[in-house]
């Protein structure tokens, strides 16, 4: 039987990382997720230095590198791609050198003007997310009129800037970003309405996973989350996701097995 959505296992190696609490901080113990998650089923790696949630602190470059560059150098050979999770070219660099073969950025390589002809320079896949706002400001009172018609115009101009930059069609894959910078009706819009960026061209990723919209629904704390988590996931596989991002791997492989069996797939 085969998968009709990748999995990607988040790997966060950040000691404030809100739903992980920094239990996988260290390399080793962050090496020994990463192959737990490839046994259970990932196909792909994220690997983050740099918490990314609303409010969260703001991290050095440097720090960023010693967090993440380690990790993905004991990571080498692993039966899975590295993706790295990070907004500066120079980590993408380092972390493509050391083995990633993804660059996923939340800011679609608008953080640094340097992103896009790095993202060239490197020719790795690259992950474009939407985002209002900054990781800082992005839950203050976001307002869209159109918010799939918004999010799809940024995300095809986001395509055309890295393109024009040299980066192929082909590494491009797209990433509606939510919970970066929506309320819950606008990420039940995009969820909704996930198909539509179908038209843009490229694969599509998809990252619920534990994320506060589920608790929005139905009042659950971030480690409460699973079963919104799943049934997000399953979702975007219905949708025709390409990827999904997820904190519970082997859980989310059975409910996609599952369902992948019952739809025929
Ligand atoms: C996403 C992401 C996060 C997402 C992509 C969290 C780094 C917040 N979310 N990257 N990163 N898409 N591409 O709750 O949805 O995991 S961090």
């Amino acid at each position: 039987m085969k998968n009709t959505a990748k999995i990607m296992g988040i790997l966060n190696v950040t000691p404030d990382s809100f739903s992980d609490g920094g239990r996988y901080d260290g390399v080793e113990q962050a090496v020994a997720h990463a192959h737990a998650m490839v046994r259970a089923g990932a196909d792909i790696i994220d690997i983050g230095g740099e918490s990314t949630r609303p409010g969260a602190d703001v991290v050095g470059r440097a720090e960023e590198l010693a967090r993440v560059i380690p990790v993905i150098e004991a990571l080498a050979g692993i039966a899975a791609e590295i993706s790295i999770d990070t907004r500066r070219p120079a980590v993408a660099q380092a972390a493509v050198q050391a083995g990633a073969s993804i660059w996923n950025d939340v800011t679609a390589l608008e953080f640094d003007d340097g992103s896009p002809d790095m993202a060239a320079k490197l020719g790795c896949k690259v992950v474009l997310m939407h985002m209002r706002g900054t990781p800082v400001t992005m839950q203050d009172n976001p307002h869209y009129r159109n918010v799939v018609a918004e999010v799809m115009a940024y995300l095809k101009t986001r395509m055309s800037v890295a393109i024009k930059a040299g980066v192929k069609r082909q590494n491009i894959i797209l990433d509606p970003g939510i919970g970066f910078g929506k309320r819950l009706e606008d990420n039940l819009n995009l969820l909704q309405h996930l198909d539509d960026f179908h038209i843009l061209g490229r694969p599509i990723l998809l990252g619920a996973s534990r994320k506060s919209f589920i608790g929005k629904i139905d009042g659950s704390t971030a480690s409460e989350r699973l079963g919104g988590s799943i049934a997000s996931a399953i979702w975007g596989a219905s949708m025709g996701a390409s990827i999904l991002r997820v904190h519970d791997v082997e859980e989310t492989m059975q409910a996609l097995k599952v369902w992948e069996a019952i739809n025929g797939t």
